[in-house]
């Protein structure tokens, strides 16, 4: 078992951002309010987000969360959007704009040609619940984690992945009720569904998805980055096909017609591909 030696890769407020033996850790940083995010926080969610998805040193993201809160020692992954930072508008930035962008943060890991996996040491609540969704796989504390949908109870909810694709994940008599009842459901219940790929000791958590990462990033990263965007595709409809597209695209690249196919312009002469038709 290789243990991870994290190396801070950007210092933040609301987050913590470290590598190791190929795997980045993002994880939330406000445990006192159960990781609730604000604008700020996903604003460095996208850039941390964005950093892991170009080092190409980097084959798989975990998303997690510091704690346990220092008030209290409950443990959180995130309860959503912070309801302190919600104007009459929506939620509000330092620079006064109502935005909050976490539907930026999940298209980047849905999108990111890497395995995210979510990491739930205690609540997973609202947009915290939603992320987890959005992510490839999740693994959950067997003592602390608790999956909880608060969103039509503050009416700031998820009308995309964190409700629709989790109807798809679970059913769909299961998604409303997580929905429109906004029960707890501990980890093993959440494992029962099919939301949740393992239930797992808390002590264990951390070093358990540093080593289902090893077991990916051991795997041929072209084909995790292909399974990944065909599984996605059918859900993704024409932006599906486009991010699938784009990586055929560049396989077609590294082929002896397309290197004849530019030379060929280049030389300003008629293309004279390789006489090969493969079934
Ligand atoms: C997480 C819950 C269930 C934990 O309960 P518990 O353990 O009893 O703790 P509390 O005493 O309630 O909380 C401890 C301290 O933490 C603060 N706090 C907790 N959650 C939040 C939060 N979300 N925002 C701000 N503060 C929070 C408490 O106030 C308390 O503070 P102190 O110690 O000072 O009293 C429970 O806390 C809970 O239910 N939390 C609220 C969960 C919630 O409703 N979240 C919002 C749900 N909606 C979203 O997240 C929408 C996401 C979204 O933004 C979005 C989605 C899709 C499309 C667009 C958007 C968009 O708007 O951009």
């Amino acid at each position: 078992m290789i243990q991870p030696n994290w190396i801070v890769a950007k210092e933040y407020e609301d987050i913590t951002y470290k590598k190791s033996h190929n795997v980045a850790r993002i994880a939330f940083n406000r445990p006192n309010v159960r990781n609730a995010f604000r604008p700020k926080t996903t604003s460095e969610l996208l850039n941390a987000f964005q950093d892991a998805h170009e080092d190409t040193n980097i084959g798989v993201v975990l998303l997690s969360a510091e704690g346990p809160s220092t008030k209290d020692g409950v443990w959180s992954f995130c309860s959503g959007g912070d309801q302190n930072a919600r104007g009459n508008q929506g939620y509000v930035g330092d620079d006064g704009y109502h935005r909050l962008n976490i539907l930026e943060v999940q298209r980047l890991i849905r999108f990111m040609p890497k395995a995210v996996i979510c990491v739930v040491p205690g609540w997973a609540v609202g947009g915290g619940h939603s992320l987890h969704v959005t992510c490839d796989l999740t693994l959950a504390s067997k003592e602390h984690a608790i999956f909880k949908q608060t969103d039509a109870d503050v009416t700031s909810f998820d009308a995309g992945y964190g409700s629709a694709y989790l109807a798809k994940m679970v059913g769909q008599k299961k998604a409303r009720e997580i929905f429109f009842l906004g029960r707890n459901y501990s980890a093993q219940e959440a494992y029962e569904m099919g939301m949740v790929n393992a239930v797992i000791p808390h002590d264990e958590l951390e070093q358990t998805a540093f080593d289902w990462a090893q077991e990916i990033l051991a795997k041929s990263p072209t084909s995790i980055k292909m399974l990944k965007f065909a599984m996605n595709l059918t859900d993704d409809g024409m932006v599906g096909q486009q991010v699938f597209a784009g990586e055929v695209t560049r396989l077609a690249y590294m082929t002896d017609e397309a290197k004849e196919g530019r030379d060929a312009f280049l030389e300003k002469r008629k293309p004279n591909f390789p006489k090969t038709w493969i079934p």
